[in-house]
């Protein structure tokens, strides 16, 4: 009996150390589920600290990439005329992954095609506004024509919407045929006044009478508000030459001629347009124009819209670090004078 009592309070031990070590387990486990699940809550935050972290290298190197631009356009050595084989439109010595040491390095591209092809490619360098038309300046034929070829409108939508966007910018308080004042924008459910003052941005004109989504997404990389005002012969695209009124053929003999010998944009061989004056000479001698082709150009010169050489120019610049995948773009434009007229950071 002695030894059974001995043996029970052995047992009664041992059981007791077992729910001990049970009880250290499940705390074990129990605290490591806890950590995991806090962890799951904060690895957001945690990367989002990292990220925090690096934002003001990575904003440095960024800028050092629009720093770079304004270098590169200053010392444009061709400054009668721009053309897309001028040192700040295509450079990959100057714009890709430029090494800093070892901050990390910042790169300047954009995607470019020449608007008769789908085919993109990565180039290096700005963008000149000019190659663009400039929805402040264009006159309602020119928008009509860019709404309908461009955006795919109807005769009458692009009829609307040029008249619109005239209205929009102008200081009077009259609509035109087609187009709409305060008591129409005053009708709307919500109400808006009608600016009376220049587009800011371009994304202000889906705030106008007839314009769509869908026309704005097919002409948005076509327009802007922040060019001089005329579209460079050298740089433009073939949407914006038919909204000055070119044929698509000639528009694709223009870009043809600017080409050159190897068929390639942006290359040492393109082919330039040195004045707007010469420019029919320029095209009849290495194209064969019809004189519809001639009257078409020679009007497009006429409305006054056409020029050789461009003012502002817009570019994207990537700061990145050498270690890790993060990265701060900035998309700038400025004009030859350095004024900012466009910035964001992201
Ligand atoms: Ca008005
Ligand atoms: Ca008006
Ligand atoms: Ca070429």
């Amino acid at each position: 009996m002695e030894a059974s009592r001995g043996e029970r309070e052995v047992k009664g031990e041992m059981c007791k150390q077992g729910s001990v070590l049970i009880g250290v387990l499940w705390s074990l486990f129990f605290l490591s589920a806890l950590a995991a699940a806090l962890y799951a809550s904060i690895a957001p935050q945690i990367g989002l600290v990292e990220r925090l972290k690096d934002r003001p290298r990575l904003s440095c190197l960024a800028q050092a990439g629009v720093q770079r631009a304004r270098a590169v356009l200053k010392e444009d050595e061709t400054e009668s005329y721009d053309a897309l084989n001028d040192a700040w439109a295509d450079n990959e010595e100057a714009f890709r992954e430029i090494d800093l040491g070892d901050e990390g390095y910042f790169s300047v591209s954009y995607e470019a095609g020449d608007g008769s092809s789908p085919d993109e490619e990565i180039r290096y360098g700005l963008i000149d506004e000019e190659r663009k038309l400039n929805v402040n300046k264009a006159s309602f034929e020119v928008l009509k024509q860019f709404f309908e070829s461009v955006g795919e409108a109807t005769a009458q939508e692009a009829a609307d919407i040029a008249d619109a966007i005239l209205d929009w910018v102008d200081t009077d308080d009259e609509p035109r045929e087609n187009g709409a004042e305060e008591g129409y924008y005053a009708s709307l459910q919500p109400a808006y006044p009608c600016k009376n003052k220049e587009f800011q941005v371009v994304e202000e004109l889906l705030l106008v009478k007839a314009m769509t989504q869908e026309v704005f997404d097919k002409v948005k990389e076509y327009v802007t508000v922040y060019s001089s005002g005329t579209v460079n012969l050298n740089t433009a695209g073939k949407p914006v030459l038919q909204a000055l009124g070119m044929s698509g053929i000639l528009a694709e003999k223009v870009l043809h001629f600017r080409k050159g010998p190897d068929g390639k944009e942006a290359t040492e061989d393109d082919n330039i347009f040195e004045s707007v004056e010469a420019a029919v000479n320029t095209l009849s001698s290495a194209e064969s124009l019809s004189p519809e082709e001639i009257d078409q150009l020679n009007n497009a010169i006429g409305t006054g819209l056409l020029s050789v050489r461009s003012d502002s120019f817009q570019g994207t610049s990537w700061g990145m670090l050498k270690d890790r995948e993060s990265s701060v773009k900035i998309v700038f434009i400025f004009d030859r004078e350095k004024t900012i007229k466009y910035w964001r950071e992201n």
